[in-house]
């Protein structure tokens, strides 16, 4: 099968190029100028001719920060491998990186081997898995030694939740020592759990339960806090680390510090930290609890700070933390904030969402959008230069994107499994036209063209981000 996507404005993270693009099967043989003699031979001969005129030619998102079909919250995210899946290929995401987790008292490989066989034969798009570490022991390291030769390169660990996944500095430690050795990167929820545990039974006591304090209570300097202590634990273990979802202006000083040093310390953060607020958690009628994530939403002032970071590059990666939960789950917590399951859905729009923030309201420019949303990632979680770009041997994951097509977020429009929008009413300027999946289409407007099954599991390399 020969495709040829021709008259189109090719963008990568590193240039931006009126050129046709040329598909044999599963991979792009061809970024060429479209009245070069290659194009015209191409595209007579090609089976599908895919008219870009005035659009944007760009890799296929990736989002490295997704839980389909987790259960170890209070309530079971109910978007499954084939409906998150289906819902990231029409937002323009060709590859998630969802996070695999031990329940009870299963070893590291466990929950890998679990969640592989869940999603096997559902997926509409690429997929590989980090690993969530919970119950560190002395077999732990040589776990993850196996999981690395077997393509699974990052693992997460948590400072937050005490006497469920927190791991102590100590456990923290040797499993970054673990990682020096192997070259896998340790992703690190950075919030102090211990105090932050405190604080909302103090807040409880006080009978305030509104969602308003699952925010209040979770406060960015106990994130900052988190923060400068892994960084000082990966020094001390020489290994890299990898901060997920990132939320404060405090926060990033850390991580912004750690860099000037020359440490291999990376930050992903999120669009929900950048375009809803704290003020959002404090919406009447237990509205609020459609917003309850951690770290929590934060005021309006930090966001500033967190664009800054993503064009400094101190902040990588923006990916989503695609965790939905619908109202009725929601309600569990209406009598007390920390019964409220945590996590937002934003699988489907965090590649709009980052060319409206970025692009159209012109604080990034165009590469550095393709470069967050999907070169970024793919170093970070060794898939470059397969996935990440538009080249010869890259995967034909691709992106028709129309800049200057106007339309609205909402639930009544959107794939995702769940009964609310967070982004419900928020204008968009530029839309997801076409999706190519390794070469075949598999999203045309509102059509979805794919089948069940169309993703495959992807083994990955190690970070190819360091020194
Ligand atoms: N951390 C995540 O990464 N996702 C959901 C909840 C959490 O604490
Ligand atoms: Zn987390
Ligand atoms: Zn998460």
């Amino acid at each position: 099968m020969r495709t040829a996507i021709t008259g189109g404005t090719v963008v990568t993270a590193i240039e931006t190029v009126l050129a046709d693009v040329l598909i044999e099967g599963e991979i792009v043989v061809g970024v060429v100028h479209p009245d070069s003699e290659m194009t015209r031979t191409f595209a007579e001969g090609a089976d599908r001719v895919i008219d870009a005129q005035g659009k944007f030619v760009v890799p296929g998102g990736i989002d490295a920060h997704t839980h389909l079909q987790a259960t170890g919250q209070i309530a079971p995210v109910l978007e499954t491998f084939e409906t998150g899946t289906v819902a990231s290929a029409f937002g323009g995401t060709t590859t998630i990186i969802d996070f695999a987790f031990m329940s009870g008292d299963e070893r590291l490989p466990d929950g890998y081997e679990r969640h592989r066989e869940n999603a096997a034969g559902e997926c509409a798009v690429d997929y590989g898995f980090h690993i969530m570490v919970a119950n560190v022991d002395e077999q732990s390291p040589k776990e993850m030694d196996l999981l690395v030769r077997e393509g699974v390169t990052s693992f997460k660990m948590f400072m937050a939740y005490p006497g469920r996944v927190y791991s102590d500095d100590g456990q923290i430690l040797r499993m970054m020592q673990q990682a020096a050795e192997n070259g896998s990167l340790i992703q690190m929820h950075a919030e102090n759990g211990i105090a932050i545990d405190v604080l909302r039974e103090q807040a409880a006591e006080r009978g305030d339960i509104e969602p308003l304090f699952h925010g209040v209570t979770r406060t960015p300097i106990l994130e900052a806090e988190a923060v400068h202590r892994a960084i000082a634990l990966s020094e001390v273990a020489g290994s890299p680390l990898y901060i997920v979802h990132l939320s404060s202006s405090n926060a990033l000083e850390e991580v912004v510090a750690a860099r000037d040093r020359g440490l291999n310390v990376f930050a992903e953060t999120c669009p929900q930290y950048l375009f809803l607020d704290l003020s959002d958690l404090d919406r009447p009628d237990f509205e609020g609890s459609k917003f309850v994530c951690s770290p929590p939403l934060r005021p309006q002032e930090h966001q500033d700070h967190l664009w800054r970071g993503l064009r400094t590059n101190d902040l990588q990666v923006v990916a989503t933390d695609h965790c939905p939960f619908c109202w009725e789950q929601r309600e569990i917590g209406r009598n007390d904030f920390r019964s409220i399951p945590n996590g937002l859905p934003t699988l489907e729009h965090r590649m709009e969402l980052m060319f409206q923030g970025a692009v159209a309201e012109g604080r990034l420019s165009l590469n550095r959008w393709v470069d967050m949303c999907s070169r970024a990632p793919a170093k970070m979680f060794g898939l470059y230069p397969r996935k990440g770009t538009i080249a010869p041997g890259s995967d034909a994951d691709i992106v028709v994107f129309d800049p200057n097509s106007p339309h609205t977020l909402s639930v009544e429009t959107h794939h995702m499994n769940v009964d609310y929008s967070c982004y419900e009413g928020m204008r968009m300027t530029g839309q997801v036209e076409k999706v190519l999946l390794r070469g075949k289409v598999v999203v045309d407007g509102t059509e979805y063209l794919g089948t069940k099954g169309d993703g495959q599991y992807l083994p990955r390399d190690i970070c190819s981000n360091l020194l």
